[in-house]
């Protein structure tokens, strides 16, 4: 919503108008390249993608010794500036991250690769009902940009993750689309759906505890009611599951594991072993995961939270939700 936030006063903001005024009318009048597809990224260029996102929450320290940080624990400092400041819903949105040394100043140009990528950004709108996974790429200019369209107005919560130091850390800032504002009312829903042709269902326990690291299965069945055994990684992993509590504060981003694995497995299972124990190659020798695919996380409050699973079947992301309920 603003343009390097922390320094924006009044006479900031009265700048920031101008600004997002004038860049509002280049974006109108320029190119509108590279807008992201919602939800999810799909399409070819994604597919042999491979995306991660850890245990992203801010309170999780549970995943052992890569545990997310935030940019303060992690000794960065974290500038984004958003063009136009004030998108409208639909228009096209340069979002840029600058990330610095907090302590010299220095700029980070560079990340280490995780999934496939440099940086990766969950934007979901309050309401819950947007969602899109995607990744500002490094520039010439030392920042991380991705041009992105948020499709209905409300307030969007931005979740921006990359390793430094083998740690995951996360940002967490909020775009204003339009008059922004909006807020979820979730009700648990674990109701069987079909998207793009993949009929996707959630086994989750019965019973959720805050606390304690719960397991799920996702199962897959194609059109004609068969299992769905063919699908690809997305970036490297069988699937990414994004999980975002009602009020938008609490982020997680986890990967699915090849094969749906016993309740109460050993937490800290990694893509690697899981992808040797229940990977399976096609005839190509290509890598394929399902109709099981399984994913593991410890929700820390009770609560409602959506969970979107995002699966790569035959080259299309298919994203798909449900809300579970943390006691
Ligand atoms: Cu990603």
């Amino acid at each position: 919503m603003k343009t390097y936030t922390k320094r924006l006063g009044l006479v900031g903001l009265l700048v920031a108008t101008v600004l997002a005024l004038a860049s509002y009318a280049t974006v109108a009048g320029g190119s509108m390249q590279g807008i992201d597809h919602s939800p999810g990224e799909t399409g070819a260029e994604e597919k042999a993608d491979h995306g991660s996102m850890d245990q992203g929450s801010m309170n999780d320290g549970a995943e052992g010794a890569s545990g997310t940080v935030s940019p303060v624990e992690a000794g960065v400092e974290i500038e984004t500036r958003v063009e136009p400041a004030s998108p409208a819903p639909g228009e096209s949105t340069d979002l840029t991250y600058r990330v610095s040394e907090a302590e010299s100043g220095e700029a980070i140009s560079e990340l280490s690769v995780d999934h496939e990528r440099q940086m990766h950004l969950i934007a979901v709108s309050r309401d819950l009902e947007q969602f899109q996974h995607i990744h500002p790429e490094p520039g010439a200019s030392g920042d991380f940009a991705v041009t992105a369209a948020f499709p209905a107005e409300g307030t969007y919560a931005l979740f921006d993750e990359f390793v430094r130091d083998g740690r995951k850390v996360l940002d967490r800032r909020e775009v204003e689309v339009g008059a922004g504002g909006g807020a979820a009312s979730l009700r648990p829903d674990l109701e069987t759906k079909t998207v793009d042709g993949l009929t996707v269902s959630l086994e989750a326990p019965e019973e959720i505890r805050a606390g304690e690291e719960a397991a799920f299965t996702y199962t897959l069945e194609k059109g004609d009611g068969t299992p769905a055994d063919d699908l690809e990684p997305y970036l490297g992993a069988p699937a990414h599951v994004a999980i975002v509590s009602e009020d938008t504060q609490e982020f997680a981003h986890t990967h699915g594991e090849a094969d749906a694995l016993e309740e109460g497995g050993s937490g800290g299972h990694s893509e690697t072993e899981a992808a040797e124990e229940g990977e399976h190659a096609d005839h190509d020798g290509g890598q394929n995961f399902g109709p099981e695919i399984g994913f593991h996380h410890t929700f820390e409050t009770p609560g409602l939270y959506k969970v979107w699973a995002q699966l790569n079947h035959h080259g299309d992301v298919t994203t798909v939700p449900f809300v579970v309920e943390i006691t």
